[in-house]
């Protein structure tokens, strides 16, 4: 079999591109590993800036995003009894939208059904060979039988735990990583919202965070230890945690009930560089990780997705390599800005195991500047809705 562009991985990173690029006539094969029930019970993301709405509305699968998404003009900020909001509208002019990973998934993989575009599940043992040349080619399983795809380009979209970025020779690449003493424990419950507005709460018991996906369906997470065992966690012990870290307002306010989802997610910052080995291109998860905090991760997966489909185009379209010789440099260049906001606010909003007085004194005056300065305000709400691509 061949096509022009092999894409490891069916998740948002690998769905998108071949979206945006079956949207201008370049042909591509997805490669998943996982059913697609099984991508699609992942609850992750929940927020989303302008640059990835763009990308959708280009790729021609936002008509539902703009029916049924939230637009967020704000979040609040609280710690110390002490609240304050940040105006993304008043502050920057932006604002991001509410719409779950989990549906913006749905929607790709219903365009590219729609489109007759090819996916492969369920597929094993997959090799990429010959990036360094230019004949590369993709060799895998599905059911027992062997496969081999020959194509121009290999996109790695295949997150972090793929084959991808481990084909990139060690002697290559280079790994930073920060792996944080703790991790999130999250929950999605039919319940309504206890705010319209998302709710990040640095407490002295540790963070939690109000989060939603409608009116009707919540997710709320509170930081806990990397190690705790997901079943002793039963949902009134989550509930009775989060109302102890949230304002006393929101804790009244707040409506249980049972957990149709509940799971512990470790936090990492992780940067692969470079994002590009010969005719191999890492994008989304496969090349970096953010702590969720900054809200981050899906966002920045759509950003190198836009600088890799904008390179592609130009080489298929005016034959001129110059995009995919300049990727990994302007990818890399956004994930870094990305990396440093999410490793800031993950700093600042969570208690570290056996920290000293002067750093939890440092993490107070953080957030009383940031209270009081409308340019610290500004500085965060023009991270947290979205650096330009
Ligand atoms: P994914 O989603 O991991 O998809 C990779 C796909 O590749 C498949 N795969 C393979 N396929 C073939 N062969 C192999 N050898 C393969 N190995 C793996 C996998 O099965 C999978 O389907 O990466 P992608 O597409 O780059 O997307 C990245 C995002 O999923 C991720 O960055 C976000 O979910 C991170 N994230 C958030 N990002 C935001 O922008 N805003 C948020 O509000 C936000 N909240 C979150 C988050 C991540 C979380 N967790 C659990 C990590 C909240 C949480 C709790
Ligand atoms: C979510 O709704 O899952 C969510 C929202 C904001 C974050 C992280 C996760 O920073």
């Amino acid at each position: 079999m061949r096509t022009q562009v092999a894409i490891i991985g069916g998740g948002p990173s690998g769905l998108l591109l071949g979206q945006l690029l079956a949207r201008c006539g370049i042909e591509s094969v997805v490669l998943e590993r996982q059913t697609k029930a099984y991508v699609l019970g992942r609850i992750r993301a929940g927020v989303l800036e302008r640059g990835l709405v763009e990308l959708l509305r280009e790729a021609g699968c936002a008509a539902r995003l703009e029916r049924e998404g939230f637009v967020h003009d704000g979040v609040l900020i609280a710690y110390d009894n002490k609240q304050f909001r940040l105006d993304f509208k008043e502050l920057t002019g932006e604002h991001v939208t509410v719409y779950g990973q989990t549906e913006v998934t749905t929607d790709l993989y219903a365009a590219r059904e729609a489109s007759g575009g090819v996916i492969h599940y369920e597929v094993e043992d997959v090799v990429i060979e010959g990036a360094e040349g230019d004949a590369p080619f993709v060799t895998y399983r599905i059911g027992g039988k062997n496969h081999r795809l020959d194509c121009d380009f290999v996109a790695g979209c295949d997150g972090f735990h793929g084959v991808s970025r481990k084909t990139i020779p060690e002697a290559v690449r280079t790994e930073y990583e920060k792996v944080y003493p703790f991790g999130w424990l999250g929950i999605l419950s039919e319940t309504p919202p206890v705010d319209p507005e998302l709710i990040y709460a640095c407490s002295e018991r540790g963070f939690a965070l109000c989060s939603m996906r409608n009116e009707a369906l919540s997710r709320y997470y509170v930081q806990c230890d990397v190690a705790d065992d997901l079943e002793e966690w039963s949902d009134q012990a989550f509930w009775d945690e989060l109302r102890r870290r949230i304002p006393a307002a929101a804790a009244d306010a707040l409506v249980t009930g049972p957990s149709i989802e509940k799971s512990i997610a470790p936090l990492r910052s992780f940067v692969c560089e470079p994002m590009r080995w010969g005719r191999l291109f890492l994008c989304g998860d496969a090349a970096h990780i953010v702590p969720p905090t900054g809200a981050k991760g899906l966002n920045t997966a759509a950003s190198d997705v836009h600088y890799l489909y904008t390179g592609l185009r130009q080489f298929y379209e005016e034959k001129d390599a110059e995009g995919l010789d300049q990727y990994s440099e302007r990818a890399l260049a956004r994930v870094w800005k990305a990396e440093r906001f999410s490793w800031w606010f993950t700093s600042t909003m969570h208690r570290f195991p056996g920290q000293a007085d002067f750093d939890l004194k440092m993490q107070q005056a953080e957030l009383a500047f940031l209270r009081s300065s409308r340019d610290a305000q500004a500085a965060v709400a023009t991270n947290y809705v979205g650096l330009p691509y």
